[in-house]
């Protein structure tokens, strides 16, 4: 290694220093956040190994059980769960956890007990996982509603009261995309160092994109407003070019490239799955608040995603999220057809 030529390198910016940065602005922190986040952040690079050396370590493969939600559970899953259920617990900050793996949320146990409720995908994506394409975890924050008892309705909050949200990617490098609440930042992580480091400082998202995003292979399922949204993105009838179609099947690489390059990702509900098929608490709320952060929008087909209040944790929702004016344009096509009625 050339210490000389890295000794330049130590006034990069780590996550850790810009979360400290960012608590720093308020003096009543306590630092609880800051801590929460190291734990998420050791998580990551946890599944992040993982993730690289499973071929090797023959984690690919059924562990044998299926998940709640019917789908078939792989070696990885089970171990980024895990990994992230001691993380965030041995936090001491945390007081509910809901994780995709588990049925029922982890109520920490009182001796451990901290203020953040926890929402959480370890590993999403995984029908990628056997052929080494993208795959990701996804991550919201919320604050315990008052001091009490913690209950699941802690946890049922809508989607805009999340403090922050997050996925880190598990790509060709492994990036972590975050917001506190104040605009998003990607930090990709450095093997030689171990840290992430800020590589996408205040990400914003185009105000419209040339990317549609979507299995298309569910078209002949699909009501009217996401048939004629996917029709225009092929045929534009105002003189505009078509769109380009990229679909990877892995919401943490679909969603990372439109939010910088833009476009729009759909999972719509259709005539098989009338709530679409992706998770409100720890899919579609922390997509969404990363997207309205870059500014640009999410939409269910009814409301603003954010607005959405849970009434289940591992409930689903339709969603519509990325550049502005692309979803401006699906809201217009359902509040037409809304008029139709
Ligand atoms: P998973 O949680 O079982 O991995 O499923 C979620 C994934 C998302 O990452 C992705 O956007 C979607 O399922 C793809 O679904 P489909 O294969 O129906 O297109
Ligand atoms: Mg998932």
């Amino acid at each position: 290694m050339d210490h000389a030529a890295d000794a330049h390198r130590t006034d990069l910016m780590t996550i850790t220093r810009y979360v400290l940065n960012e608590q720093s602005k308020y003096p009543e922190s306590r630092g609880d956040f800051t801590i929460l986040l190291s734990h998420i952040v050791l998580g990551c690079k946890f599944v992040c190994t993982a993730v690289n050396k499973a071929g090797l370590a023959k984690l690919i493969g059924l562990a044998g059980e299926t998940n709640v939600q019917a789908s078939k559970q792989k070696k990885l899953d089970v171990l980024s769960n895990e990994v992230f259920v001691k993380a965030l617990v041995s936090s001491g900050k945390t007081c509910i956890l809901v994780s995709e793996e588990d049925e029922e949320a982890t109520f920490v146990e009182p001796s451990k007990r901290g203020r953040y409720c926890v929402v959480f995908d370890p590993l999403d994506g995984s029908s990628n996982i056997d052929c080494g394409v993208s795959i990701g975890t996804i991550f919201g924050i919320y604050m315990m509603k008052d001091s009490h008892e913690p209950t699941l309705d802690d946890v049922l909050q809508p989607g805009k009261q999340m403090l922050a949200a997050g996925y880190c990617m598990y790509g060709s490098s492994c990036t972590l995309v975050l917001s506190t609440g104040e605009g998003v930042n990607g930090f990709t992580l450095d093997p030689s160092l171990g840290e992430f480091i800020l590589t996408h400082p205040d990400i914003k998202i185009p105000k419209k994109g040339k990317i549609y995003s979507v299995n298309e292979g569910n078209a002949k399922y699909w009501d009217g407003p996401t048939a004629k949204y996917v029709e225009k993105c092929k045929f534009p009838k105002d003189g505009s070019p078509s769109k380009s179609l990229r679909y990877i099947g892995s919401m943490v690489a679909d969603v990372h490239r439109t939010l910088l390059y833009g476009g729009i990702f759909l999972y719509p509900a259709d005539k098989k799955s009338p709530n679409g098929k992706l998770r409100v608490l720890y899919e579609v709320f922390p997509m969404s608040f990363l997207m309205e952060q870059a500014g640009g929008q999410a939409f269910t087909g009814k409301l603003r995603a954010l607005d959405l209040v849970p009434t289940k944790i591992h409930e689903r929702s339709p969603i519509f999220l990325g550049s502005f004016d692309d979803v401006e344009e699906i809201k217009a096509l359902y509040a037409a057809e809304g008029k139709e009625e």
